[in-house]
């Protein structure tokens, strides 16, 4: 029986998939779990590992646009309703899984399956029969703009509230970014301040220090977690940070 579900949730592009894959292969060679690998993105073409349930067995993208005479993105929304309408099955395939640890990779466009019912609704299904959680990846090539972060950083705190599950954020795709200060920009606030009123002027900027004000309110204690999907960096941090979401409430074996 599975003993955690951890779901990948992050905007396009932020490495998701990847890090299914690598960090998956990580749990099974050097920390000896049993992984089952789901994916639940009904549009992707690709997928780096060989899943144990795929949606695309149930829903493809590809279909409903030649079926329903749609575009890609209202391909995806309608997938969500029908993904919706099958949650039974979809929570029922994954559950009954065999592996320690389920990796659970979501739609490289977020939004769909976080504002859509189907999302929060899998999710929510499966933190009531194991522990789950969510990992949000920031990718850490936005900080190149802070202002850019800083929206990053409220979209992972807005993922947080529509889950209703516990969620973890790290940073993402950290070899592709040689900024020093990336710690400072994520740790201490008054300096996340100063780099933002550096960086922009007028509406935005006092719009971007507003936010910050929030994110500070909001995020709580932030232990940074860095890692790369594609150099295998950080994977010991991602999984003390998983393991440490339920130390509250038991340990993870
Ligand atoms: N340099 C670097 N590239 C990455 C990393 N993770 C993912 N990528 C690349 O970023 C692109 C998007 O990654 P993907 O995993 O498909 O993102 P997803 O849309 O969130 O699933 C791909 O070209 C990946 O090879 C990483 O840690 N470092
Ligand atoms: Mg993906």
């Amino acid at each position: 029986m599975t003993i955690l579900n951890v779901v990948f949730l992050g905007p396009a592009g932020s490495g998701k998939t990847t890090l299914t894959a690598t960090f998956g292969e990580w749990l099974e060679k050097e920390m000896d779990y049993k992984v089952s690998f789901v994916n639940l993105d009904p549009g992707c073409e690709y997928l780096p590992y060989s899943p144990d349930f795929d949606i695309r067995s149930i829903i493809t993208t590809r279909d409903i646009m030649i079926r329903e005479k749609m575009g890609p993105n209202s391909a995806m929304v309608r997938a969500m309703e029908l993904m919706k309408k099958r949650i039974e099955d979809i929570v029922a395939s994954i559950v009954k899984l065999p592996g320690d640890i389920c990796l659970i990779d979501t739609p490289g466009q977020m939004e769909v399956f976080i504002f859509h019912a189907a999302g929060p609704k899998i999710v929510k299904e499966l933190e009531n029969i194991g522990r789950t959680v969510n990992v949000f990846l920031l990718d850490a090539t936005l900080t190149s703009k802070v202002s850019s972060l800083v929206v990053a950083e409220l979209m992972s705190i807005a993922v947080q509230l529509l889950m209703e599950i516990p969620t973890v954020t790290v940073l993402s795709k950290i070899d592709k970014v040689d900024r020093e200060d990336i710690d400072r920009l994520i740790l201490d606030i008054e300096y996340l301040k100063d780099s933002l009123r550096k960086e922009g002027g007028g509406v935005i900027k006092d719009l971007s220090l507003e936010i910050s004000e929030v994110i500070e309110v909001l995020r709580g204690s932030l232990r940074i977690v860095k890692v790369s999907a594609t150099k295998g960096i950080g994977f010991d941090q991602l999984y003390d940070l998983i393991h440490e979401t339920f130390c509250t409430c038991g340990d993870l074996t």
